[in-house]
């Protein structure tokens, strides 16, 4: 049966929307209880108030530390009606029921956004709003619990339909209840870890705030919502979009994918651009303009490149966005756009631009998240750098300068491409991508070809694989995948090393005439 509504206790931060509900409570004649700031907005508005303090006989104290905290609160909160014991201990301690429960918890979220200190952050941990939140989604039996402005109407809706409010309204409400609580102290831990310096991923609890549902997941027939962890780097989470249609999941995947690629590259050493296809690039070059670094990507793989994701490391210019919407291209990312370009993408309504306003710390650390069935894998983010001095020289033929300079760049790609990753470059642009196989050879042959593909459509006598600085994200178990690489005619090889048969593959690249340097970092990505 409907449970009505007599006592409801208000007491929220976020005063949107309370006034109006408070109103529509008394009209339908519930008393109304509530805390400092909450009351003295309602009288203010001239309804009629019954203060907390009252009800507790103690003031409001330490700062509003102690307010709800007290048992003519959560005894309210916490009876079973139907308990003969409970009722006689409300009756024995005078303790009033509380059927409704409105709360919004202080804004600790938002104050952490804000950039606050530390006891500012502090002092924005609510303690009694979830404790009572938790009381009254325990006993949701009885008692509604709403957490959420977004559901006073449904909650107005629900007394008028129903004269009270049914069990699967109150169990909707609970349940929704402790999600906050638990995205709230999971936000708590998250910035206290931050705070301390604490990098273990052992002692972390997740959650996020929920930034839009969206139109589906990775197919049209799953659900998918996006949440965004609070986290301050500049990216596709906090970037603002300037036109077009919402984006979806796939493309919230692969403009992270094109943003965090393109950031790996200082703009200090100029332009550079990343096209992403299903989460992986299909193009990636430096520049001495953005327009230069977005052709030159663009002829690593302009087949793939349709449809694809661009991002840039800096502010997008007009020469480079009229090249663009010669092709369709779903969304473009960079840290800022100017007038020009702005002008030119606004003919094109499908086209999503995002500026970001940054570019993130590639080296920052962090931790990623993946789900597997029945539990969730937490790792540090894949900040791992190798410098030039870390290199290892060690075949016969020492690369040049121009090889050592491509095995850098191709090596800096293949840490955001899937494995096995095989990347060639020339001239500081990938000229062909070998991504996400089983087996290294393959991903070798796969690079080779869409660069001979890409030699076909250029009107090219051979391909640009042939004289490339190719990268391995991982070792090169066996010689065969170096033997691969001089059939495509690559002069020099980037690779972790470490392999139990390293010195068949360095008498390979001997053998063949291959320059191979070893970074003793991997950067598998799956
Ligand atoms: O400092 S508290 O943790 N101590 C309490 O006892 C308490 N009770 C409610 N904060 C407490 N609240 C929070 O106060 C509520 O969760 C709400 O966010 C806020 C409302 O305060 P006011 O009505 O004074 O604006």
């Amino acid at each position: 049966d409907p449970v009505a509504i007599r006592r409801a206790l208000l007491s929220v931060s976020d005063k949107t929307g309370l006034i109006d509900f408070a109103r529509a409570l008394d009209a339908r004649g519930v008393q109304i209880l509530s805390t400092g700031g909450s009351a003295k907005t309602l009288r203010d508005a001239g309804l009629s108030v019954t203060d907390v303090a009252d009800v507790t006989g103690f003031p409001e104290m330490m700062d509003g530390r102690v307010k709800t905290l007290h048992p003519a609160v959560h005894g309210g909160l916490l009876a079973l009606r139907d308990n003969a014991d409970h009722v006689a201990a409300m009756e024995e301690h005078g303790i009033g029921a509380i059927d409704l429960l409105v709360v919004n918890l202080y804004p600790f979220e938002e104050t952490v956004a804000k950039g606050a200190a530390y006891d500012d952050c502090i002092e924005n941990i609510d303690i009694g709003g979830p404790a009572m939140i938790r009381a009254a989604a325990k006993n949701h039996g009885f008692v509604t619990v709403v957490v959420d402005v977004q559901d006073y109407d449904a909650v107005l809706t629900e007394l008028d339909a129903n004269g009270g409010t049914t069990l699967p309204f109150r169990q909707r409400m609970a349940q929704a209840a402790y999600a906050r609580t638990a995205a709230y102290d999971a936000a708590v831990s998250t910035w206290m870890a931050d705070a301390i310096g604490e990098a273990t991923p052992r002692r972390r609890a997740f959650a996020g705030t929920l930034a839009q549902g969206l139109r589906y997941g990775e197919n049209p027939h799953q659900q998918a919502a996006f949440y965004v962890t609070g986290d301050a780097r500049p990216g596709v989470a906090t970037a603002k979009q300037h036109q077009g249609k919402e984006l979806s999941y796939n493309n919230i995947n692969d403009t992270d994918a094109a943003f965090e690629l393109v950031s790996e590259f200082d703009p200090a050493d100029g332009p550079a651009c990343a096209i992403i296809k299903h989460a992986n690039p299909c193009g990636v070059a430096q520049g001495a303009t953005a327009l230069e670094a977005y052709k030159r990507a663009f002829d690593c793989d302009r087949t793939s490149a349709f449809g694809g994701i661009i991002a840039l490391n800096q502010p997008l210019d007009g020469a480079t966005a009229e090249e663009i919407v010669k092709i369709f291209t779903e969304v473009v990312i960079a840290p800022d756009a100017d007038a020009d370009a702005r002008r030119i993408f606004a003919a094109k309504k499908n086209l999503r631009l995002l500026t970001t306003g940054g570019l993130p710390d590639p080296r920052a650390g962090g931790l990623t998240f993946r789900q597997v069935s029945g539990g969730m894998l937490i790792q540090g983010r894949d900040n791992g750098h190798v410098a030039r001095a870390d290199l290892r020289i060690v075949s016969d033929r020492q690369p040049s300068e121009q090889e050592l300079a491509d095995l850098m760049f191709a090596w800096t790609v293949a840490k955001h491409v899937k494995s096995n990753a095989i990347v060639y470059a020339r001239d500081l642009a990938t000229v062909g991508i070998g991504a996400g196989q089983m087996s290294r050879v393959d991903s070798t042959r796969i690079g080779r070809r869409k660069s001979e593909d890409m030699a076909q459509v250029l009107g090219l006598s051979e391909p640009l694989t042939n004289g490339a600085a190719v990268a391995s994200d991982a070792f090169f178990p066996f010689a065969d995948g170096i033997e691969a690489l001089a059939e495509a005619g690559a002069r020099a090889v980037i690779q972790p090393g470490g392999s139990m048969r390293d010195d068949e593959v360095i008498a390979a690249a001997n053998r063949l005439g291959l320059a191979m340097v070893l970074t003793g970092q991997r950067h598998f990505r799956h």
